[in-house]
């Protein structure tokens, strides 16, 4: 759980594709990779997500899908990412199987804990910082985010606005790791940038 990169292939330019760029983040270092393209409708979001997979496999590292169980299931993914409005963990779960990694998102502790009740793999909490990347959202406090991590037995990431420059904030709140769309994929150097922003992830995260 420990760097955790979600895509946006908008970042994407014709001598920088969003494979390149995927394959860039996996040469860097990431943990996990979520395929999340909120303009990709299911049938295109899994014909990627049979590349992306293909790419995710060589390097080892298991591909999750931002709410699309559907695509999820035809591409062969590891996994999905519910929020709070999508479909429960525990039907995620039957569609996929009892060894799906099952992603919620969650901003309270009661929301954590509902989510590990019914079958989460992990949870990803925040905003941690302001986004620009996602804009129905709201930063919650680093003290909420602690409260998460110490009522959970699973993994927590934070995720929301969080970069190089500000990630050590994060120390103390006992997050598993961090998630991140723009401190990877907006970068011109996405392999150096990832592997300079894990070393610093792994240089706060207490054993
Ligand atoms: N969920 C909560 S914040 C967010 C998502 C998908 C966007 C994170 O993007 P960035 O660029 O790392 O702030
Ligand atoms: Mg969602």
């Amino acid at each position: 759980m420990l760097l955790y990169a979600v895509t946006d292939s908008s970042f994407a330019t014709e001598n920088y594709t969003f494979e390149m760029q995927i394959e860039a983040a996996l040469k860097g270092g990431v943990t996990l990779l979520q395929l999340r393209e909120k303009n990709m409708e299911t049938r295109e979001l899994a014909e990627v997500g049979k590349r992306v997979k293909a790419i995710c496999s060589r390097y080892g590292v298991p591909m999750v899908i931002d709410d699309d169980t559907e695509a999820a299931y035809l591409c062969g993914a590891d996994g999905v990412h519910v929020g709070q409005g999508d479909m429960s963990p525990a039907e995620v779960r039957r569609i996929l199987g009892n060894n799906a990694i099952v992603g919620v998102t969650a901003k309270t502790v009661e929301q954590a804990l509902k989510a590990q009740n019914q079958g989460a793999s992990y949870i990803g909490t925040g905003a941690a910082f302001p986004t620009y990347t996602k804009k129905d959202t709201y930063v919650i406090s680093h003290d909420t985010i602690r409260e998460i991590c110490d009522s959970l037995r699973i993994p927590v990431v934070a995720i929301g606005g969080i970069s190089y420059e500000n990630v050590e904030m994060l120390k103390g709140t006992h997050i598993d790791g961090v998630a991140v769309v723009s401190a990877i994929f907006s970068k011109k150097d996405i392999e150096t940038e990832t592997k300079r922003l894990k070393e610093r992830v792994i240089s706060i995260i207490e054993k």
